[in-house]
């Protein structure tokens, strides 16, 4: 199997993360979806990373389903069998992939042009991320997501790193200290640690 992703993709990091923690081997690709010579195209008409190419060539995405798919693959699951909780640590994944979108989506805006970019484009997509963090903090109330490492953890680390990569001056993760505490935890992990994105 081969992974199509970029080293800073959240969504990406994410199942990068799954790989390793289940312990499962795959060929990492790395493309950027936004440079002219991206290969992401060839492999999913959305033009976005994630994408898993499986040993027949068929193609996965995006993240999430990529995700349940590695999931059923091997042991340890990550996505837990009981429809409560699994529909808990979904609930997770969506909470945090939403952060990671209207991140991404700040990011993104700034990269245009200074007199076409949408300061109130900026501001909402700001909002979705704040409220996203509070929602989180909120929810939190042990070590794990939801009472033992899952896939919602690897979902929320991953958008956490992903904030502290591409917005620390307007959401210092530092102003929520119950997540900048549990990132600190979750980044004991081999597999957390060693998927950080590059700066
Ligand atoms: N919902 C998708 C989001 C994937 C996504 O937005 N990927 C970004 C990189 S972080 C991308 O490839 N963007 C390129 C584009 O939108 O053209 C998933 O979970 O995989």
């Amino acid at each position: 199997m081969k992974l199509i992703t970029s080293l800073t993709s959240p969504f990406g990091r994410k199942i990068r993360v799954l790989l390793q923690e289940k312990n499962i081997a795959c060929e990492i690709v790395e493309d950027v979806p936004w440079n002219a010579d991206t290969v992401t195209p060839q492999f999913n008409p959305l033009g976005k990373i994630p994408v898993l190419v499986r040993d027949d060539g068929s193609t996965l995405f995006d993240s999430r389903v990529i995700a349940q798919y590695l999931d059923s693959l091997s042991s340890p699951a990550l996505i837990p069998a009981e429809s409560e909780a699994r529909i808990q640590v979904l609930r997770w994944e969506a909470l945090a992939d939403g952060i990671s979108d209207a991140a991404a989506a700040v990011f993104i805006e700034r990269r245009r042009d200074a007199a076409l970019q949408s300061q109130d484009w900026i501001a909402r997509q700001l909002g979705k991320v704040r409220a996203g963090l509070g929602e989180a903090q909120r929810l939190l109330a042990g070590e794990t997501c939801n009472g033992s490492f899952s896939l919602a953890d690897i979902a929320l680390a991953s958008a956490l790193g992903y904030v502290q990569l591409r917005l620390s001056a307007d959401v210092p993760l530092a102003d929520y200290p119950p997540l900048s505490t549990y990132l600190l935890d979750m980044e004991k992990r081999p597999a957390i640690a060693g998927t950080r994105p590059p700066a």
